[in-house]
Formats: structure tokens, C-alpha cells, sequence
């Protein structure tokens, strides 16, 4: 199933110039960036995007990291990519992520984990909102796609 998630790559990922690392994998797994842009989160979007853990003891820390330097926001599509770009991260302490996953390989930290990806297709939607309007969003079709998969898949 075709599928949007948004992606974050924080602050740490920023400032310690990893983007481009970080992007390639993504390209070279063929899936397909539609929108991308840098910005400061504030702290109000740092309320809404991190809404669960408002209310919970970790979130002033999280919320100063978040809105500590710019981050990249992506709209990255692809076939069962919600699930797909969760399982390339790894998981959330960089310190317990397997060797090979974006975390695994470049974190060896719980809040600096380099990387946000939507973990449902709930959140994915709300996100996306968050971060991009509608217009923003570059739909379109990549003329390699025969090359990355069978029709039937
Ligand atoms: P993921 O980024 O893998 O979706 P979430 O949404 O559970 O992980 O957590 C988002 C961020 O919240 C983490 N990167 C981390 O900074 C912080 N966080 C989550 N759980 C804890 C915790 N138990 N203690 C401290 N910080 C936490």
C-alpha cells in the first residue's frame, strides 16, 4: 500500500552534518521524497507533534532539544513506508538499535536519536498536517519506478 510519513531529522542530526548521510539511505532504498523543508520548531509545535508526552517528565527536555537548532522535515513516500522507514531507524535509544539501522549505526543516545518517523498511519496524518501544507506536498512519480519494482507490486 502506498503510503506518506513524515520525517524529521533533529537537531542533532543538523548540527552534526548527517543529512546528507541520512537522505541517501532513504534514495537508495528507492523511496521517494515529496516535500522537504528547514525549520525552527517552536515550542507550541513541539506540544502538538509531541502531544503524548506533554504531560510526562521527560518532555521540558525533549521540548529544548527539539527547538535547540533547526531540523529537516520530509514528506517521504513509498510502498508500506511508515513501517518500512521505522524498521531502517531502528529502535528509539540509539544505544539498543541494531548495527545497520540509521540509529544503530550513527546514535548512541535515547533523545538524540537523530532521526522522527510517523509510527501509524494516524500519526502520519496528523503529522504530515503539522509540517506541510497540502500544496507543499510535490506529488509525482519517479521515472525509475519500473527499475525499483515489478507492476504487480
Ligand atoms: P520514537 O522517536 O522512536 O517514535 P517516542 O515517540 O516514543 O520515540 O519518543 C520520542 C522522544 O521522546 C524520544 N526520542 C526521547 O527523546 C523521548 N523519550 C521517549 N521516551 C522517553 C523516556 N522514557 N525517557 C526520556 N525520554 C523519552
Amino acid at each position: 500500500m502506498l503510503q506518506k510519513s513524515l520525517v524529521l531529522l533533529k537537531p542533532d542530526c543538523v548540527e552534526r552534518r548527517l543529512m546528507g548521510q541520512i537522505i541517501a539511505r532513504f534514495e537508495a532504498k528507492g523511496l521517494n521524497i515529496v516535500a522537504m523543508k528547514m525549520l525552527r520548531v517552536t515550542p507550541e509545535l513541539a506540544k502538538q507533534h509531541y502531544a503524548e508526552h506533554v504531560e510526562k517528565p521527560f518532555y521540558p527536555s525533549l521540548e529544548k532539544f527539539i527547538t535547540s537548532a533547526p531540523i529537516v522535515a520530509m514528506a517521504i513516500e513509498g510502498l508500506d513506508v511508515i513501517r518500512l522507514i521505522r524498521d531502517m531507524l531502528g529502535a528509539t535509544n540509539g544505544l539498543n538499535a541494531a548495527p545497520g539501522t540509521i540509529r544503530g549505526d550513527f546514535s548512541s543516545s535515547r533523545q538524540m536519536n537523530l532521526v522522527h518517523a510517523s509510527d501509524s498511519p494516524e500519526s502520519a496524518e496528523r503529522e504530515l498536517s503539522l509540517y506541510f501544507d497540502a500544496v507543499e506536498i510535490c506529488e509525482h512519480e519517479l521515472l525509475l519506478t519500473p527499475s525499483l519494482r515489478a507492476e504487480d507490486e
